[in-house]
């Protein structure tokens, strides 16, 4: 069998390194069940950096990492990947910029993952590149003449070309990822942004079919494979934390029989805290009898920090969280817990397992793993329930969640308020519904169907 070789921005080095985010859990478990090689930046900078990858074996698994000269990740990463890749693909104009320096950096870093990557590449191998920090990455490494399979999965949303056109230079993207042989997305809504894109850039010259584009001569796979989570696991781990976790306990003795709403998310704009933490206000100034009776957890691990809009939003909800319980606290009531805590993802699935509500209503999410975090965690006898924004990729399986609109701040807490006032049957079908759709929507199936489409083309 082909040796699978993925890439992304970081790797996640278990025990090691950084929190695993939502890509890197699905990367991991995919190495885990395949084996073979973790190419990406090791976290550290050096001025010098030559092209000599460091590497560590573990699980099974080779970690292959490079340093990067600060000088460079900064204006790629903070810049044209954070400021101007991410607003734009999560349809956020207003925090976009365009800075041609940046997006010399990006080309540059890319650069320099093919040189030190290309030479570890071998013949039979299969290539899989991971999100929008490494679009350019396929087109390089055929340049090198590197003749392996390689495909390449977006984590996050694909615009229609009417806003990616907003990027002075979307066509040269939009040809790099046409470089790959097969182009993966979260959901068919994503691939129609993409169709258009091919269509924008390319015009007649493209055929675009449902699951393949004829270009040149050559054929792009492309497809939807949404991301899922590993079920048991989960469940095992929020079983396990709900008895033994002492985080969990301090967290449910602290809610003194409260009934809990919970959410969790990076600090981003696109997870919609800010409209949240408005809905929230909105259901206790709508629903008196609430008041004293529900607390909100929201837990928002801090991330790309040196991004100003991050730290704008990061004072927004900073206001909003004090103004609300400025109004409302009691002496023995806070009913907002605002937390920019990272937590290890036992204890996450623990919180999550004893919510009453979980509350996932970003703006604009490739998939949003914590919505199916959350079902995957919950007791099947007596299960939380979630309200889920539309604008969720992970909306288009979970149709049994209640579903809205974030910016629709009164529609949201009649929601929060069914949600905390739902019957245990209702609970109980509900969960029983998505847990099905998570059970076939697994993460084996999301790297098997890629990997399985990728050996195809
Ligand atoms: C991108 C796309 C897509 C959260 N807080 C902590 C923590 N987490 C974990 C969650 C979950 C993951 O991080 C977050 O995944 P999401 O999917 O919710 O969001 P993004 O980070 O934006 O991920 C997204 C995903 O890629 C996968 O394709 O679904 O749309 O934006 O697993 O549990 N983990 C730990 N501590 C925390 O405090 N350890």
């Amino acid at each position: 069998m082909s040796r699978l070789v993925a890439v992304s921005n970081r790797v996640c080095i278990p025990g090691y390194s950084i929190a695993p985010g939502g890509l890197a859990v699905g990367v991991l478990s995919a190495l885990r069940q395949l084996g073979g090689m973790w190419f990406g930046w090791s976290g550290n900078h050096r001025d010098d950096a030559g092209v000599e990858p460091e590497t560590i074996d573990k699980e099974g698994i080779r970690f292959a990492t490079i340093d990067l000269p600060s000088a460079r990740f900064e204006p790629f990463y903070n810049g044209f990947c954070n400021a101007t890749l991410w607003p734009l693909h999560h349809y956020f104009p207003g925090a976009f910029r365009y800075d041609a320096s940046e997006f010399e950096a990006y080309m540059a870093v890319n650069r320099a993952f093919a040189n030190a990557l290309a030479p570890l590449i071998q013949d039979g191998d299969t290539v899989w590149v991971h999100d929008y920090h490494l679009i350019p990455l396929g087109s390089l490494l055929r340049q090198l003449g590197v003749r392996a399979r390689i495909g390449h999965f977006l984590h996050i949303p694909y615009p229609n070309i009417a806003v990616l056109r907003i990027l002075p230079v979307y066509a040269e993207l939009v040809r790099d990822l046409c470089q790959y042989d097969l182009v993966g997305f979260q959901t068919e809504e994503d691939l129609e942004g993409f169709s258009s894109a091919v269509k924008g850039v390319f015009r007649d010259e493209a055929s675009i079919g449902s699951d393949r584009i004829e270009l040149a001569g050559r054929r792009i796979g492309i497809g939807a494979f949404p991301i899922g989570v590993d079920v048991d696991v989960i469940a095992r781990q929020a079983g396990a934390a709900a008895r033994e976790d002492e985080q969990v306990r301090r967290l449910v003795a602290g809610l003194l029989g409260r009934k809990l709403l919970l959410g969790v998310d990076r600090l981003d704009y696109s997870k919609g805290l800010v409209e949240r933490f408005a809905s929230y206000r909105t259901l206790l100034e709508s629903s008196p009898e609430l008041l004293g009776k529900v607390s909100y957890i929201q837990i928002a691990p801090l991330s790309r920090i040196n991004v100003a809009a991050y730290a704008e939003i990061r004072d927004a909800l900073e206001r909003a969280a004090g103004h609300t319980n400025g109004q409302y606290a009691d002496t023995d009531w806070t009913p907002v817990r605002y937390l920019n805590k990272d937590f290890p993802h036992a204890t996450l699935s623990g919180f999550l397992r004893m919510a009453n509500v979980g509350v996932v209503t970003p703006v604009r999410d490739g998939m949003n793993l914590v919505a199916k975090e959350f079902v995957a965690a919950q007791d099947p006898e007596d299960p939380g329930a979630l309200v889920l924004s539309s604008m969720a990729g992970s909306a288009r399986e979970l149709t049994d969640a209640l579903l809205v609109n974030p910016y629709d701040r009164r529609a949201v807490a009649l929601a929060l308020r069914q949600a905390l006032a739902m019957p245990l049957a209702e609970r109980r079908m509900r969960h029983e519904a998505m847990m099905k759709v998570l059970r076939v929507n697994s993460i084996s199936r999301w790297y098997k169907s890629f990997m399985s489409r990728l050996a195809e083309e």
